[in-house]
C-alpha cells in the first residue's frame, strides 16, 4: 500500500475503526488531531465516512475525514446532544414488522422525518408478512396516500427480497427500525454471505433483544453498500426548525399549498387547507396528529 490511501469507514470500535481500502479491510486507530474537511459539531467517525489513511500497514492511521454528503442524526437518548448514525447514506429502508413485534407508526413517522430532513430517500419495508399483516392493515394506506415507496417482505419466505435487492443495488442504503423486525435477516436474504447474527424474540415481551450491537457498512456483491444498524427503541429528532417539519411530511406539505398564511402551522389558523383536508377525509387524522405532536415537541425543544 502507498503512504496515503482513501477508504470508507465500515465499523467503529471505540478508538479503532474498520476501514475498507479497495479490496483490503484494515482495523486502524485515528489521529487525535484528525483533519476534518468541514465544520461539524460531533467530531466522531461514523460508518460511511470517507477517510484518508496515512502511513503503511501496520502503522496506518486515519488522518483525514471527507465532507459528508448526508448525515443521519438523532438526539442522543437521555442527553441534549446529537448522535450521528451514519454518513454518506443515500437511501434508508425503514423496517417494521407487519405484525410482531407490534409495529409503531409514531416511530415510523419520526424515522421518515429524519430521512427527509437529512436528504435521504426513505423506503418503508414491512417485514415478516408470512405472519400476516394485521398490525398494519388499518394504517398502511396513510403511507400509500402520502406517496411513500412501500415494500411488503418476508426474509423467511424471500417475498420481496428480489425487489429489495434491486432497490439497494448501486446505492448506499441504511436499514433501520426497532429491534427484532428482521433488519439483519433481510440483509442475509439479500446476500447470505454476510452471515449477520439474527436474534430471537422475547416470549415475555414480544420484543427483539438487540442482537445487532454496532452499525456496520457492508459492500454489496454487485455495486453499492448496505448498513445494518442496532434496533431503535425511540428516535429523538435533532436540529430541525419547527417550520421545516411540514417539508418532512409529504402529505401535509401537499395539503398545505392552499393555506392563507405562508407560515401556517396548521394547528388553528383560519383558511387552513390542511385542516380542511383532515375534515374532508383526504388527509389521515393519524398523520396530522403525528405532525402536530412533533411540531409541539420541536417548538418546546427550541424554547428550552
Ligand atoms: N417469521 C419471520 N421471522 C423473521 C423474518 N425475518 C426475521 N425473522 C426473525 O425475527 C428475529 C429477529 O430478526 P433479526 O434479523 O435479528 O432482527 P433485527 O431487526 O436485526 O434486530 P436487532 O439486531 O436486534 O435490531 C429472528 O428470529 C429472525 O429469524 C420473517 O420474514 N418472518
Ligand atoms: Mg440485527
Ligand atoms: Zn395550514
Amino acid at each position: 500500500m502507498t503512504e496515503r490511501a482513501a477508504g470508507v469507514v465500515t465499523a467503529v470500535y471505540g478508538p479503532l475503526v474498520r476501514v475498507q481500502v479497495g479490496e483490503q479491510t484494515l482495523i486502524v486507530p485515528f489521529r487525535r488531531r484528525l483533519r476534518w474537511h468541514e465544520e461539524i459539531e460531533d467530531r466522531r467517525l461514523v460508518v460511511g465516512d470517507q477517510v484518508v489513511l496515512d502511513g503503511k500497514v501496520p502503522d496506518a492511521v486515519v488522518a483525514e475525514v471527507g465532507a459528508r454528503r448526508t448525515t443521519l442524526t438523532r438526539r442522543s437518548p437521555g442527553e441534549r446532544r446529537q448522535r450521528v448514525i451514519a454518513a454518506n447514506v443515500d437511501q434508508a429502508v425503514v423496517v417494521m414488522a407487519a405484525n410482531s413485534p407490534e409495529p409503531n407508526p409514531r416511530l415510523l413517522d419520526r424515522l421518515l422525518v429524519a430521512c427527509h430532513h437529512a436528504g435521504i430517500q426513505p423506503v418503508i419495508c414491512f417485514n415478516k408478512v408470512d405472519q400476516g399483516t394485521a398490525g398494519v392493515d388499518t394504517w398502511i394506506g396513510d403511507y400509500q396516500d402520502a406517496g411513500y415507496d412501500i415494500l411488503l417482505a418476508s426474509a423467511r419466505t424471500a417475498r420481496g427480497v428480489g425487489c429489495l435487492t434491486r432497490k439497494v443495488t448501486g446505492r448506499t442504503t441504511l436499514f433501520c427500525g426497532p429491534s427484532g423486525v428482521g433488519k439483519s435477516a433481510l440483509l442475509n436474504a439479500i446476500h447470505p454471505g454476510y452471515r449477520l447474527r439474527e436474534g430471537s424474540i422475547s416470549e415475555a415481551t414480544g420484543k427483539g433483544r438487540h442482537t445487532t450491537t454496532t452499525a456496520q457498512l457492508l459492500p454489496l456483491p454487485g455495486s453499492g453498500f448496505v448498513v445494518d444498524t442496532p434496533g431503535l427503541r425511540e428516535f429523538g429528532l435533532w436540529d430541525l426548525e419547527p417550520s421545516r417539519l411540514q417539508g418532512c411530511f409529504p402529505d401535509i406539505q401537499r395539503a398545505a399549498s392552499g393555506c392563507s398564511f405562508a407560515d401556517c402551522t396548521h394547528a388553528n389558523e383560519v383558511d387552513c387547507t390542511v385542516r380542511a383536508a383532515v375534515e374532508s377525509g383526504t388527509l389521515s387524522v393519524r398523520r396530522y396528529t403525528s405532525y402536530l405532536k412533533l411540531h409541539e415537541e420541536l417548538v418546546e425543544a427550541g424554547a428550552t
